[in-house]
């Protein structure tokens, strides 16, 4: 256990950073920037990307894990606007040029409506979120395996440096945050890397999810969790083959 982790801390003391987040999103054919992050925070302006800290985080409980600590809109920030039914590919690449630095733990990803403007939303921990997509363990490999998560695929480029999710085809138009989100198991306690930008979506859809869909951040996680209790366990399991995503199932827009 210990030799494992020494050689992923070694793995990854070439790089300037081990932690990260969304870079850019590719929404309907047009490039958005992410914020860069920064400590302390800068003047940026300008993006859809809320503000971020590369930081991981720990406590489910923490209105931290909603949009990223405070996740604030940046100045002069907006809504890209998406097709129902088109897909929105999120990248994370580290300013070094490095891909995700993490490999074990599924990929998930959020809407929240925000019943109007989402640009002047200070307190997103109000907001309910519906799960779009998660891409957790792949069948037939164990909890321990790199290649069975799609999280592995982003690491260094190894398949690729970003993950495509669908805004769902029958959603209804308006305006929504998404909330990208790294669930990293390799280690105790879990880290989370949640990622929030702004959307404005249009469509003919009419559908809205139920309430049983819906969840809060903070809320929707705890740590006895199957899915976020294995953390550091999983680093060498190399036997359990299932693996429960954590929050709500995924709406599928129906
Ligand atoms: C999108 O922009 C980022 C930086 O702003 C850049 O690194 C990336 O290559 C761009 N992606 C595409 C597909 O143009
Ligand atoms: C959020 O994270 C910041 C930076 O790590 C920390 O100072 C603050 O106490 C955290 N807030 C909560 C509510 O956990
Ligand atoms: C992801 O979406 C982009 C367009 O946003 C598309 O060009 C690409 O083929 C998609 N990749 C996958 C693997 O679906
Ligand atoms: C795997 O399945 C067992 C039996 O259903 C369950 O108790 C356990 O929590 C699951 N493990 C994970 C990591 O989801
Ligand atoms: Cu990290």
């Amino acid at each position: 256990m210990k030799l494992t982790i020494a050689t992923i801390v070694a793995a990854l003391s070439g790089t300037s950073l081990a932690h990260g987040g969304v870079t850019s999103y590719l929404i309907d054919n047009k490039n958005y920037t992410g914020y860069v992050w920064s400590d302390p925070y800068e003047g940026q302006h300008d993006l859809i990307q809320r503000s971020w800290d590369m930081n991981p985080l720990s406590d489910p409980a923490s209105t931290n894990v909603t949009c990223n600590n405070k996740g604030l809109a940046v100045p002069g920030t907006f809504h890209a606007p998406v097709t129902a039914g088109s897909s929105i590919r999120a990248t994370w690449v580290t300013p070094d040029g490095f891909g995700w630095p993490h490999t074990l733990g599924p990929l998930v990803a959020y809407l929240a409506s925000c019943d109007g403007d989402c640009t002047t939303i200070t307190d997103t921990s109000s907001l309910k979120w519906f799960k779009i997509a998660e891409d957790g363990l792949r069948p037939g490999y164990a909890v321990g395996e790199d290649d069975g998560w799609y999280q592995n695929d982003l690491w260094e480029n190894r398949r690729t440096r970003y993950w495509n999710v669908t805004v769902p085809a029958g959603l209804k138009p308006g305006r929504y945050i998404v909330r990208h989100e790294i669930i990293m198991i390799g280690l105790d306690p879990v880290q989370l890397y949640p990622n929030c930008a702004h959307l404005e979506v249009s469509g003919e859809g009419e559908s809205v999810p139920g309430d049983e869909f819906l969840v809060t951040f903070p809320g929707a996680y705890s740590l006895t969790d199957p899915g976020i209790a294995i953390s550091g366990k999983a680093l060498n399991d190399k036997t359990t083959k299932n693996y429960t995503v954590p929050g709500p199932k995924v709406w599928k827009g129906e």
